[in-house]
């Protein structure tokens, strides 16, 4: 499975937005592996909306994750699904959606990411990293020290890191040993300018990549 360094996830709240209107501006700016997380909406319009983007990123080959629900996952034939720690367990999504489905796992502290990385998933994410306004209740920061840590006790595993992340300090969670960086409101908080900001973390990436 091939996981880009930037790793977007739809938020209808901080753009108002459609999740379908956001994948056509994230995918205008490049995203090839899109997460739509939907908190608020009825499962009927999360389907709906969820169809139409899907429907838009397979003409360009774009892998769409749904979070949470395993059901819509099914229903669709997305890509993959993306769980937390008081969703569906990995093992029973993975026997639902079957081999090929990108399965990813959200941890918040270093025992559960040793623990999932023993779970038939894909990738793991470890967070929040930095201090969100995005997510309600939050767990305890875990810091760049928390990625390090991580990263040294799951080995090649691969990692995804997320809470907090901008522009600005994209670069040290990577060197912090991320694989990649899941972002929302960094790249969502000025819906007219999503395709740009996009290319802006490409570019950074990048200028990162043929620094090492
Ligand atoms: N899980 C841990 S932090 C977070 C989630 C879903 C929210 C990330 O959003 P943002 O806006 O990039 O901080
Ligand atoms: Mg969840």
């Amino acid at each position: 499975m091939f996981l880009p360094k930037i790793y977007p996830i739809t938020d209808t709240r901080i753009t108002n937005l459609s999740h379908a209107a956001q994948v056509v501006k994230l995918i205008e700016g490049g995203a090839e592996f899109i997460q739509l997380r939907e908190k608020y909406a009825s499962p009927k319009d999360f389907y709906e909306d969820a169809r139409k983007a899907l429907e838009i990123a397979r003409v360009e080959n774009v892998k769409i994750i749904i979070n949470d629900r395993v059901d819509i996952a099914l229903a669709l034939k997305v890509d993959g699904v993306h769980l937390g720690q008081t969703d569906l367990p990995p093992v029973e999504a993975r026997k639902i959606l079957g081999e090929k489905a990108i399965i990813g796992f959200s941890t918040h502290n270093i025992a559960q990411a040793i623990e999932a990385s023993k779970f038939p998933i894909d990738y793991l994410a470890v967070g929040p990293v930095f201090a969100t306004q995005t997510k309600e209740n939050p767990d305890e920061i875990v810091g760049l020290e928390g990625v390090e840590k991580v990263r040294e006790a799951i080995g090649d595993f691969r990692l995804v890191a997320i809470g907090g992340i901008t522009l600005a300090n994209f670069r040290e969670v990577l060197e912090a040993g991320a694989d990649s960086v899941a972002i929302i409101s960094d790249l969502l908080v000025e819906p007219d300018k999503i395709p740009e900001k996009f290319r802006d973390f490409i570019e950074l990436s990048e200028s990162i990549r043929k620094l090492c």
